[in-house]
């Protein structure tokens, strides 16, 4: 308790200082093609700073053996530094207690351990889960599969034309046999922020529970649990400086007591006969066998690094990128951006046409300069075909971007307008 509330006092002390805080991360020095890597695709996966992958380093340096099973002083060292994470990840995102976090690989490992437990004990025949049409594939799989199995409906919302979820039926969609409503925070693609507390109320005014997915938000915004008064979130460590391999789900503590198991095995039991078995405590009951305790540790390490700053910060430098990156992008002739207008209301992420240059051959051609971006349907295959969209190229900021790269996009986007003959 006493190093989560050292943590506090060390959050926001350090200055928001994008060359110093380029210089955590060697790869940036890496060139490509030649030329200064320019990477514009942290909503794939960010980099992480020396400051986590040292963390890691040091558990198998110091103290590298398996947790909560050996008396030794490895054992319990690694055991402190990965329930330490816990704590961590409870004091960033305002949970009220360390037991509401469960380490899992990643947010789509979160949603199904949801869909798995709580939706199997609790969808029955008739019911409807609410989605959104802007959803990652794994916020919108995993409730078609429950809802086949139990002879449930999955009802989804629509997108209006700015890339806002359309919310003017939303009293007919969320109704009485809404049980869940499984909603993303940010859209990977639109950038939408969504009104995620709102949603929240009216899932519960008809007796429904909230998920949100939020591995767009966390690693870019405040989120606060409590304030959002929400009943799932899931994220992933590799988008917010920290490593693959690691993800979260947070859920109210009732919801976990009452849920089933998701895997069974070792740890997550408090006692095994040959007739049954009696389940850990949380967080436990839900991390069965030997989980991924450098990745663990380096996501706790993560936390420290973007606390280091303050997520208000974050989301302040994201704001001024983007919105110098929509200034500038919509100077671009035969440039079509999707999304929100005003950049308060998106985060770092701008999916855009170039004409009918194909969003493969345009990324291609950015990898020249130097520029990495992403294209194609990114894993939101129901949000194209909704906007007609056979695929679009995507460009996303973190900490580590500047202005001058998104200028470097921009000269690199005019020169490919030329070879392409659009001029
Ligand atoms: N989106 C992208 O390039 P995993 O793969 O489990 O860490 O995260 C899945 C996921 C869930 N929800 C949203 C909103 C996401 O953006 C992602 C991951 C990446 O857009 C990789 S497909």
């Amino acid at each position: 308790m006493t190093e989560i509330e050292s943590l506090d006092q060390e959050r926001e002390k350090r200055a928001f200082d994008i060359p110093e805080i380029r210089r955590d991360f060697p790869i940036l020095q890496e060139l490509t093609n030649g030329k200064p890597s320019v990477y514009l695709d942290s909503t794939a996966s960010s980099l992480r700073p020396e400051q986590v992958v040292g963390s890691m380093l040091d558990y198998y340096h110091k103290c590298n053996a398996n947790i909560h099973r050996g008396v030794y002083r490895w054992s319990e060292e690694a055991t402190f530094k990965y329930e330490r994470a816990h704590g961590k990840v409870k004091w960033f995102l305002n949970a009220r207690s360390h037991k509401e976090i469960i380490f899992t690989r990643n947010t789509t490992e979160s949603i199904n351990l949801v869909a798995h437990t709580w939706g199997r004990a609790n969808i029955k025949e008739g019911d409807e889960i609410v989605s959104t049409v802007m959803e990652h594939h794994s916020n919108i799989v995993p409730w078609q599969m429950l809802a086949q199995e139990k002879g449930a409906k999955v009802r989804y919302i629509k997108v209006n034309e700015e890339g806002k979820l359309d919310l003017s039926n939303i009293d007919e969609i969320i109704n009485k046999k809404t049980k869940l409503v499984a909603v993303t925070h940010m859209s990977n693609v639109l950038g939408t922020i969504n009104p995620v507390a709102e949603l929240a109320k009216k899932a519960h005014a008809v007796g429904a529970l909230i998920l949100v997915d939020a591995a767009q938000s966390v690693p870019h915004l405040p989120v606060d649990v409590q304030a959002l008064d929400i009943d799932f979130l899931a994220f992933s460590g590799h988008k917010m400086c920290g490593p693959t391999g690691i993800g979260v789900l947070w859920a109210r503590r009732h919801l976990l007591e009452a849920m089933p198991p998701f895997l069974t095995g070792g740890d997550m039991i408090r006692s095994v006969t040959l007739e049954g078995s009696t389940w850990n405590d949380l967080p436990w009951k839900f991390e069965a066998g030997t989980p991924a305790i450098a990745e663990g540790i380096g996501l706790g390490a993560a936390v420290d690094y973007l606390a280091s700053f303050g997520m208000d910060k974050i989301r302040a430098h994201e704001i001024e990128i983007t919105r110098y990156a929509l200034g500038q992008l919509r100077e671009v002739p035969d440039l079509h951006i999707y999304g929100p207008r005003k950049a308060e209301e998106r985060g770092g992420v701008v999916a855009f046409n170039l004409g009918e240059v194909h969003p493969h051959d345009l990324a291609t051609m950015l990898d020249r300069d130097g520029i990495a971006v992403r294209a194609g349907h990114h894993c939101a295959q129901p949000l194209h075909d909704f906007l007609d969209l056979p695929a679009t190229t995507r460009a996303s900021f973190y900490i580590y971007n500047t202005l001058e790269e998104v200028d470097k996009l921009v000269e690199s986007l005019y020169r490919i307008r030329k070879v392409f003959k659009l001029a």
